[in-house]
């Protein structure tokens, strides 16, 4: 059964275990078209867990900033298109949290190593905030961290595991939200790391 874990935000536990070959094969396809980087943030220093994008839209940082782009700045040319089972099963996820109309057009891909990590942050690029956000994990646990709508509020923790989708829209769309390092372990497909699939309304309204 869906678990609540904030206002909107919705846990299904699972959701992509059923189809897990078909998510990691569709993730090793596009890596090859987009691979894995690690990206710098504004004052130089560099984010801790590697990143690639598909869809329309791919969130990419550097010295200047945040922002979407159309294209990978490794090699200047559009990202690789959202897999179709992929978008499919996102908007699946988002209508069964009661989030009907949700049409992705960028789905960011983060790549945990153990001790990799990723700070408190909000996200806050995207056109329009009543479109939800649906996270998937494959892979190693982590500990996920979720806060308030202020950085100083009270953390919870929460670990999310391989198949495990998160839907997180509504009144705590904008929450701040980060993960704990990673923890060294062995996944029976993923070996020592954790792949998080963000699907997201980058540039459309809902
Ligand atoms: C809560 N990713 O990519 S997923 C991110 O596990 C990000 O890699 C984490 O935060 C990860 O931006 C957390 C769960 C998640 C994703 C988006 C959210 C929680 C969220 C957006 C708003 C509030
Ligand atoms: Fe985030």
């Amino acid at each position: 059964p869906p678990e609540i874990i904030d206002k909107g935000a919705v846990l299904l536990r699972g959701f992509a275990a059923a189809s897990e070959l078909r998510w990691m094969g569709a993730v090793q396809a596009l890596q090859a078209h987009a691979a894995f980087r690690v990206m710098q943030v504004p004052g130089g220093k560099s984010m801790s867990v590697a990143i690639t994008n598909a869809g329309d839209w791919g969130w990419i940082s550097d010295v200047n900033g945040y922002r979407y782009s159309a294209v990978d700045p490794l090699t200047d040319k559009p990202w690789p298109a959202i897999p179709v089972f992929l978008h499919e099963q996102a908007v699946a996820a988002a209508a069964s949290a009661g989030y009907p109309g949700f049409a992705p057009d960028a789905c960011l891909i983060n790549r945990y190593q153990p001790g990799t990590r990723m700070g408190l942050h909000r996200d806050q690029d995207e056109a329009d905030f009543a479109a939800p956000i649906v996270s998937v994990s494959l892979g190693l646990p982590c500990t996920f961290l979720w806060g308030g709508l202020a950085r100083q509020n009270p953390v919870k923790r929460l670990v999310l595991t391989h198949g495990d989708v998160l839907v997180w829209g509504g009144p705590t769309r904008l929450v701040f939200h980060g993960v704990s390092p990673l923890k060294e372990g062995l996944h029976h497909l993923l070996g020592s790391e954790r792949w998080n699939l963000t699907f997201r309304m980058a540039k459309r309204a809902l």
